[in-house]
């Protein structure tokens, strides 16, 4: 299973478990913060060296970062990546569209 490094109130993190959800993926919530100095421990450094959420731990004990990098592997494979290249890239307009964007 998955592991999800997050902080509960972050839409980085909301946007993972939606993306595990569609996907029908069994995660387990660790909740950590830079409130409580969670995220920068040797330990959480050692998972993600920039100390950020979201961060996943793979089944195979890889770790990666970065919400968009963890949805499009986590959607690998399935309908939410399309197969189109120009409906693909379509998907990923939203990706990096939504990284910038602050208010409407
Ligand atoms: N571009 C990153 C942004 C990550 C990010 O800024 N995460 C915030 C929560 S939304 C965080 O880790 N804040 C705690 C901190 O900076 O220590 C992503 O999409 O995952």
């Amino acid at each position: 299973m998955i592991t999800l490094y997050e902080q509960p109130d972050s839409g980085n993190c909301y946007k993972v478990r939606l993306v595990a959800a569609h996907t029908g993926r069994q995660i387990k919530r660790v909740s950590v913060s830079s409130r409580d100095g969670s995220t920068r421990t040797p330990e959480f450094l050692a998972r993600n060296p920039i100390g950020k959420v979201p961060t996943v731990e793979l089944e195979d004990g890889r770790f990666l970062a970065e919400s968009n990098a963890i949805m499009l592997h986590l959607a690998e494979g399935t309908s939410l990546i399309p197969a189109d290249a120009y409906d693909r890239a379509k998907a990923y307009e939203w990706l990096f569209f939504e990284q910038y964007r602050r208010s409407a």
